[in-house]
C-alpha cells in the first residue's frame, strides 16, 4: 500500500511538470516579448545630470557613451568638406530581439531592463529623438514630439513594462525617443487560429 502511495505522489508529480509546461506556452501564445537592454556603468557620477543609472551592474561610463554617438566614416559631406557627421549610438543601448512576428490582436510585451529610461515609440518612419545632442544630424521623428507637460505614454522606466496590442497585418516600426538607434520592427501576420 504504501509502493502505491508512493507511486502516486510521483504520478502526481509528474503530472504537476507536465502542467506546468502548457502553461508557460500559453503565456508566450499571448504575445511575443521585446527586452530593452544598456549596460550603464552605475558606479559612474555622469549618468546623475540625466536621471543616474539604475543597474547593479554595467560597464559604460557616460563619456564612451558620448564617444559612440558618432563615427567620422558616418560623414554626408564631400571629401576636403567639413565633416557632416550623423548619429551612430552604442550598441549597447538597444532592444533584444530587434525584430519579431506577432499574430494580430496579439501582444508585444516590452521589459526595460536597462538602467535608464527609454521609449518604445511606433513611428511611420525612423528618425531621431526628441534630445538634441542625442540626434546627430538627423531630424527627429514627429511621432517623438512631446507637449510641454505632458507625460509619454510609450515611455518605460528602468525595471518598467509595456504592453502594446498589435491590430492589422504588416510591418511596424519602433524606436527610442531618447536613444532613437534603439529601434524594432513588428511584423504583424495573420491570425492563424481563425483562418483554420
Ligand atoms: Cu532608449
Amino acid at each position: 500500500m504504501r509502493y502505491v502511495r508512493f507511486a502516486l505522489m510521483v504520478l502526481l508529480g509528474v503530472s504537476v511538470l507536465w502542467i506546468s509546461g502548457p502553461i508557460e506556452v500559453a503565456a508566450d501564445r499571448d504575445g511575443e516579448k521585446i527586452v530593452m537592454k544598456d549596460d550603464c556603468d552605475p558606479s559612474d557620477l555622469g549618468w546623475n545630470a540625466t536621471g543616474g543609472c539604475h543597474l547593479k551592474k554595467g560597464d559604460v561610463t557616460e563619456a564612451e557613451f558620448v564617444t559612440f554617438l558618432q563615427s567620422p566614416l558616418y560623414n554626408n559631406a564631400p571629401a576636403g568638406s567639413p565633416p557632416q557627421l550623423f548619429l551612430v549610438g552604442h550598441p549597447s543601448w538597444r532592444n533584444e530581439p530587434s525584430h519579431i512576428l506577432v499574430e494580430t490582436g496579439k501582444r508585444i510585451h516590452v521589459k526595460n531592463e536597462g538602467g535608464r529610461n527609454h521609449t518604445f515609440t511606433p513611428v511611420a518612419e525612423f528618425g531621431g529623438g526628441r534630445v538634441p545632442p542625442l540626434r546627430v544630424g538627423t531630424l527627429m521623428a514627429p511621432e517623438c514630439a512631446l507637449a510641454p507637460g505632458a507625460t509619454d505614454g510609450y515611455l518605460v522606466a528602468p525595471g518598467g513594462k509595456l504592453k502594446l496590442k498589435t491590430e492589422g497585418e504588416g510591418i511596424m516600426r519602433f524606436q527610442c525617443c531618447f536613444h532613437p538607434w534603439m529601434r524594432a520592427t513588428v511584423r504583424v501576420t495573420p491570425d492563424d487560429h481563425h483562418e483554420r
